[in-house]
């Protein structure tokens, strides 16, 4: 019934998977009743969106006032209960196979879906970084923060004049793919490091932005729920990391609930580790967000934290978000007035360049344990969250044709330029 739970054809199509063969990773789904897709009508308000979110469904997508989940029928069922309308879409996992190609059109082994082929695997993404690098020796070092829980190496970009040097400019960070199946992120963040790569020798502007900083891109922070989400050349809808949750059968903390700043605090996040937004078992309980989160804490020079801002990239609504995601309120311990204004006129301008909506992370729904409350909560970073393409829509939404990746992605250059020089306010 699930496409999740193919989990023979998913090692035999990753090949790197091998660690999973000998975890418990196929009960997690084992019994679940099949999944609907719903629009919850009733959720206007963050209070009703937060509500929505606490009982564990899968919010897929939000626009205005109208949430698309992904719902159990007994979820459905409480949601209703609780005053909620709720109007089906249709059967989940049909819907993913159908989005995963043409009938009959075999995928590649470890590729995506038919037609989407442009979009990077894995291995597809480490090669155009180590060309990057290899290509630009001179402004692009390649590195690692560390190893995901399956042991692929989380890849780290370093872009600027004399990269090799640790040299006393601005430094700046683009994360990628925290979330798996949200592939379109790392075509944003391999679309920085063309522009600036390529560009360096031939555009002004952009030979400026890369000679006063350092530019660093971590385009697959995810990179075995990302590889697990096209498992067979068919989408799985897969969002959380890969690692068992111990003690359960569950497989998969998200990761963007598992940063050590107001972890769990607030109720953002799940404490059932089947959810999708269950915080793990303690904070940076996952190999990806504590190598990420070591890697920032290195960045400490002196006293004094290089990075200076921030931009992690999810799908889907079109949106720009700021911090604090755990409380609504627009000001809190570590965030005053004139901060929250800066966030909320630097957050408006750079919607200003691509048409998103900005707003405090919590006027979506309340979160804790995201990755933006801890880089500004700990380190004082500029740190937003785009929302990418499209606006709305169902479990689709996660997976636009290959086609739009030139114009979605270049959609964001000016807001990425803003950040960018930002860096130096
Ligand atoms: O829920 C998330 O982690 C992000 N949305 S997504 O659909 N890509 O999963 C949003 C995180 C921003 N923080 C808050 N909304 N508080
Ligand atoms: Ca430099
Ligand atoms: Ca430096
Ligand atoms: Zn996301």
């Amino acid at each position: 019934m699930s496409t999740r739970r193919r989990i023979g054809g998913a090692l035999a199509a990753t090949g790197l998977a091998l660690l999973a063969v000998t975890t418990p990773v196929a009960s997690a789904q084992t019994g679940d009743p099949a999944r609907g897709l719903y629009s919850v009508e009733g959720a206007s308000t963050p209070d009703k969106r937060t509500e929505v979110a606490r009982t564990g469904v899968d919010v897929a997508g939000s626009r205005g006032g109208a949430l698309t989940i992904v719902a159990t029928p007994g979820q459905a069922a409480a949601l209703r209960a609780n005053g909620f309308g709720l109007k089906s879409l249709g059967d989940f996992d049909s819907m993913l196979k159908q989005r995963s190609g043409r009938a009959g059109t075999a995928a590649v082994a470890g590729d995506f879906p038919p037609g989407d082929e442009a979009y990077h695997t894995y291995a597809e993404t480490t090669a155009e970084l180590q060309k990057a690098a290899k290509d630009h020796s001179d402004i692009a070092t390649l590195s690692s923060v560390g190893k995901s829980y399956e042991g692929r190496e989380l890849n780290l970009l370093k872009i600027s004049d004399n990269a090799g040097t640790d040299e006393n400019e601005p430094e700046v960070l683009f994360t990628c793919n925290q979330h798996a199946r949200e592939h379109l992120t790392t075509e944003m963040c391999l679309r920085i490091v063309q522009r600036f790569t390529s560009g360096y020798a031939s555009d002004p502007a952009i030979k400026k932005m890369v000679d006063e900083h350092e530019i660093y891109v971590i385009p697959n922070v995810n990179p075995d729920g990302s590889e697990y989400d096209i498992t067979g050349g068919e989408y799985q809808g897969w969002r959380k990391t890969r690692k068992p949750v111990p003690g359960s059968s569950a497989v998969g903390t998200d990761p963007n609930r598992n940063w050590d700043y107001k972890w769990n605090c607030c109720g953002g996040s799940s404490n059932s580790p089947s959810a999708e937004d269950y915080h793990g078992p303690s904070a940076f309980s996952e190999s990806e967000t504590k190598a990420v989160a070591a890697f920032i804490d290195s960045r400490v020079v002196g006293g004094a934290q290089q990075i200076k801002t921030h931009i992690d990239f999810h799908t889907f609504s079109e949106l720009v978000l700021w911090p604090y995601g755990y409380t609504k309120a627009e000001t809190d311990t570590g965030l005053n007035e004139e901060e929250a204004k800066r966030f909320a006129d630097v957050g408006k301008q750079m919607a200003g360049t691509n048409g998103y909506t900005p707003e405090q992370s919590s006027d979506l729904y309340v979160t804790d344990g995201d990755i933006n409350d801890w880089a500004w909560g700990k380190h004082k970073i500029l740190s937003y969250t785009f929302e990418m393409y499209p606006k709305d829509g169902g479990i689709d939404g996660f997976y636009p044709p290959a086609s739009v990746i030139p114009e979605q992605t270049a959609r964001n250059d000016k807001a990425v330029d803003i950040l960018i020089n930002e860096a130096k306010a």
